[in-house]
């Protein structure tokens, strides 16, 4: 009888070990993390696919919270969200600044409240680097190298018979007066253009990203230039699609009259590829959620972040639109 009692102690001992080791009580991974994210608003395919991203990606960890605030491209609002986020004490808060500058306040008072802040998708100019943990994103610059190499490389192969090669005149659509992607993208097409000096900007202008006003930018420039623009570079490609209407109704042939050139990659891109209105895009990838999660899981757990986190892309001209179509994502 005795030893009966005892082997059943054992047992229940053994029981609760088991389920113990089954279910730890406090696991990094368990604890709940409430993130604030403040997005830039919905301008381009490219942000909208970068939202979903964002917020599917929240679900597939149970343990984060996810605050999502659209400041409907202003500043103000991204700030008033931001200051929001630290009012209710959110353990971490991430953000696309629409702009670079005028930042420094606010990110004092959340660096104050103990909050750490990670830059998704575009860079802040700040004096103070300890103001953020990591920047996730793409290389901007990097972007607009790529667009204006395959340019220089691949004009007089696709120009209209009767365009001469001794001067070529650009038009281009930058992106939101003040953004990281629209400053860095000049650049990057500026630098390499500098070593081709028959490849001239002759008018640039800002469409804001979106296809409306690439469009009403595209109208002033024809009416302006006519015949005589040959390339479009666009700072990305809803600009350019807006853009391409724009020709259209001139009465001009995109793509054949006008070589076009721009950036993200985003399915619309590619449709446009297909109906050889569009020459190439240059790939800027907006499916950021997954590295944003990890980062602040990683974060939570004590864990040190690369400064800068940059995304893989590539370069897609129209004649593998139509293989590579159905892959996108966004
Ligand atoms: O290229 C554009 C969007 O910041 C990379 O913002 C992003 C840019 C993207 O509106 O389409």
């Amino acid at each position: 009888m005795r030893k009966l009692v005892m082997m059943n102690v054992l047992l229940i001992v053994v029981l609760i070990f088991g389920v113990l080791m089954i279910c730890p009580t406090s696991d990094a991974a368990d604890k709940e993390i409430v993130v604030g994210f403040s997005q830039i608003g919905a301008e381009s395919a490219w942000r909208v696919a970068n939202t979903e991203s964002i917020i599917s990606e929240a679900k597939k960890h149970p343990n984060i919270v996810l605050k999502f605030s659209d400041a409907q491209q202003k500043q103000e609002n991204q700030i008033k969200a931001i200051r929001s986020f630290i009012a209710q004490g959110v353990d971490v808060i991430a953000f696309s600044p629409v702009v670079e500058t005028g930042w420094t306040p606010v990110l004092k008072e959340a660096k104050r409240a103990g909050i750490p802040v990670i830059l998704s998708d575009r860079a802040v100019d700040t004096d103070d680097d300890s103001l953020w943990v990591t920047f996730m994103g793409s290389d901007f610059v990097e972007e607009g190298r790529r667009a204006a190499n395959w340019l220089v490389e691949n004009y007089e192969r696709l120009k209209n018979p009767d365009k001469s090669m001794d001067v070529i005149n650009i038009v281009e659509l930058q992106g939101t007066v003040g953004s990281a992607p629209a400053i860095d993208r000049k650049d990057g097409f500026e630098e390499v253009l500098a070593k081709y000096p028959n490849f001239k900007i002759i008018k640039s202008q800002s469409g804001d990203f979106t296809r409306s006003k690439g469009k009403e930018v595209m109208e002033a420039f024809l009416k302006a230039e006519g015949k005589k623009i040959d390339v479009l570079f666009g700072h990305n490609d809803d600009m350019a699609i807006g853009a391409i209407q724009a020709i259209e109704e001139y009465g001009l042939k995109p793509g054949k009259d006008i070589i076009i050139v721009s950036i993200d990659a985003v399915r619309g891109a590619f449709e446009a590829m297909l109906e050889g209105k569009l020459n190439v895009t240059v790939e800027c990838s907006p499916l950021l959620g997954p590295q944003l999660f990890q980062a602040v899981q990683d974060l939570m757990a004590g864990k040190e972040l690369p400064r800068r986190i940059v995304t893989e892309e590539g370069v897609f001209p129209q004649e593998v639109a139509a293989e590579v179509l159905p892959t996108r994502k966004y």
